[in-house]
């Protein structure tokens, strides 16, 4: 089973189209296990998908990007659905990281951070996931230094998604610098 692709089908299911797949997600972004099963099922590439199959796709996966709690599954972040998934709010750490292409910075220092067509901008802990976010749309991404401790003063929202991955609310370029 080619687990990549699997995942880019149940990304497409759980944060973006889920309508696509007959399921409805929770206020958190969960959905029944057996529900997202059968609609795949419907799939001639997916027509003998079981739990398992769906566990080693989170398992050998490098980005933590689902979770399977007793009989629900849904996404940690990367939203688009028009109602949007409550998330924890947290305090951050005081600095976060965001990768995005050279093309995008003179918009972003005008108009800073916003989260475009998913439901929150996408934060990350370390430079390294910064650097491989940026890196699906420019070869030599710029790494923006985000100082989330001053923004959260300024009463920013931060959410924590998993691992080193934290949404936000809209970022103005005030607290951002590269
Ligand atoms: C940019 C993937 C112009 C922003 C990744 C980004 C991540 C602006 C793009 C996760 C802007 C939106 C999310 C402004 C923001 N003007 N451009 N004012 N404000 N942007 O894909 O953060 O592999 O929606 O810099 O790895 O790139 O799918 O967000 O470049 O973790 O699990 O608008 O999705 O995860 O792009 O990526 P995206 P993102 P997965």
């Amino acid at each position: 089973m080619n687990y990549d692709e699997l995942s880019k089908e149940v990304a497409y299911a759980l944060r973006h189209s889920p309508g696509k797949y007959e399921l409805e997600l929770d206020a958190n972004g969960w959905v029944l296990v057996d529900q997202l099963l059968k609609s795949l099922r419907k799939s001639d590439k997916w027509s003998h998908i079981e739990l398992d199959d769906l566990k080693k796709m989170i398992e050998k996966s490098e980005k933590k990007r689902y979770e399977i709690l007793d009989d629900k599954i849904r996404a940690f972040y990367g939203h688009s659905t028009p109602m949007k998934i409550q998330k924890k709010e947290m305090k951050p750490p005081s600095t976060l990281y965001h990768g995005t292409s050279r093309r995008f910075l003179e918009s972003i220092i005008k108009n800073g951070l916003v989260p475009k067509t998913r439901q929150y901008v996408h934060l990350s802990e370390d430079i390294h996931t910064a650097i491989l976010v940026g890196k699906r749309r420019d070869t030599a991404p710029i790494v923006l230094k985000i100082n989330s401790e001053d923004a959260y003063k300024n009463g920013v929202k931060f959410y924590f998604a998993h691992e080193t991955i934290w949404l936000a609310d809209a970022i103005s370029y005030d607290f951002i610098s590269y």
